[in-house]
């Protein structure tokens, strides 16, 4: 059976509610965090990243937006229109790069800048460009009909939790993005994403 490398916090948590959604069989091998840097995950993704899908025969795909795809194409059930398939498509591509790209200096400053001060004006102008992002975000799910992402359930709306959730652990309120707010509420009244997140290691944030 495939088997998806997840870690608590992480956005590996959007393929595995995809996997919770579509029952499929895909196994959930969370890792404490810290085992991504250790040898045997580093012989899977060297990058030391999750998530990760590794097939029966060894092979790897990493990247959450082609996992997502690959997951939807070999197990999904239902069939999509043209403009569906293309809007998840840019949906996914959106967030998983430049929403989750924007998040880069709140969560590894040191990447980005020298010095505590310096650390922290990257961390600061980075909420600027969230807020941004938000604010467009909440627009799309407006202009959608307010309750999935792009008018009905997709995995777009799995990977806007993982990005929403993480606006608690930043100077950024939910409270300031109302739809956005319904939206992650709604995905935590979902059977399906409490499974994913009790196998993930992870608690609704409320
Ligand atoms: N572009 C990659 C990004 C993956 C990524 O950034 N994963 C993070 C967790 S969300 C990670 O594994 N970070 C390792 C660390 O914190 O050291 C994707 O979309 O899958």
């Amino acid at each position: 059976m495939p088997k998806l490398y997840t870690m608590p916090g992480t956005c590996a948590l959007a393929p595995n509610i995809a996997v919770a959604w579509l029952g499929a069989p895909i196994e959930i091998a969370n890792m404490a965090y810290g085992d991504h840097k250790k040898d045997a995950y580093l012989a899977i993704n060297p990058r030391a990243q999750v998530p990760a899908l590794v097939f029966d025969d060894g092979d790897v795909l990493t990247e959450a937006a082609a996992i997502l795809a690959h997951i939807g194409a070999a197990y999904g059930k239902e069939s999509y229109a043209r403009d569906e398939r293309l809007g998840r498509k840019e949906a996914l591509s959106y967030m998983t790069s430049e929403v989750h790209g924007a998040y880069g200096p709140h969560f590894a400053a040191a990447r980005y800048a020298d010095g505590e001060a310096a650390q922290a004006e990257v961390k600061r102008k980075s909420y600027d460009r969230l807020h941004e992002h938000f604010v467009r975000l909440e627009k799309t799910l407006n202009d959608a009909g307010g309750e999935w992402y792009l008018g009905r359930r997709s995995f777009a709306d799995a990977y806007l939790y993982v990005l929403t959730r993480w606006i608690k652990q930043t100077p950024l309120s939910i409270d300031d993005y109302p739809a956005l707010k319904g939206h992650r509420a709604r995905m935590e009244a979902d059977e399906k994403v409490g499974v994913a997140l009790k196998r993930q290691g992870m608690d609704p944030v409320g």
